[in-house]
């Protein structure tokens, strides 16, 4: 006997969504491109351009804290952060990327809201090119996505006590 389980899974359909998107500004040239590629594919899974809010910040280290103001508006359903992170001779770019991936978590599960992690992480600017509009696709696209999936996903499991 075959029996039905019951599957949630995210509809890619933006309608009526509101997105907020936190845009680092170091490595800016990289960063408008992942922003492109976020703005493109919300629309054309069509959240409305004027539910979508773009914020920057200095750097990527500054995304956590305005993702967590906008956050507690309550007025997303989504947060995006977007940066992008080149390995240097120091450790600087490691520990960025702890801390704004933890943070964002953090975020996520404090405000039960996806937070997504939409930070590029490379060892050389070859890669950044590549993952900012180019052979390795565009992570701002990709981000938005799952963007999307997440709000949906969650719209269909409501904060409620027990019943
Ligand atoms: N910020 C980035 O977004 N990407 C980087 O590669 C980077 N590096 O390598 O230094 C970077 N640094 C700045 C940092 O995010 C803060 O803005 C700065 O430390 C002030 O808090």
């Amino acid at each position: 006997m075959t029996q039905e389980l019951k599957v949630l899974e995210g509809a890619m359909n933006g309608n009526g969504l509101r997105i907020g998107i936190v845009c680092a500004r170091f490595n800016s040239i990289f960063v408008e491109q992942l922003l492109a590629g976020a703005k493109d594919a919300l629309l054309r899974h069509g959240v409305a351009a004027k539910d979508i809010t773009v914020a920057w910040v200095p750097g990527s280290f500054e995304t956590p804290l305005v993702i967590q103001r906008m956050a507690a508006t309550g007025k997303f359903d989504a947060l995006i952060g977007l940066g992008v992170v080149i390995q240097g001779a120091t450790q600087h770019a490691q520990m960025i990327n702890a801390e704004v991936s933890k943070a964002f978590s953090q975020i996520s599960l404090a405000y039960n809201l996806p937070v997504v992690y939409g930070v590029v992480t490379t060892e050389n600017i070859e890669q950044a090119i590549e993952r900012s509009g180019s052979k390795a696709g565009n992570r701002g696209a990709a981000a938005a996505a799952t963007a999307i999936e997440m709000a949906n996903l969650l719209r269909q499991l409501p904060i409620q006590s027990r019943k």
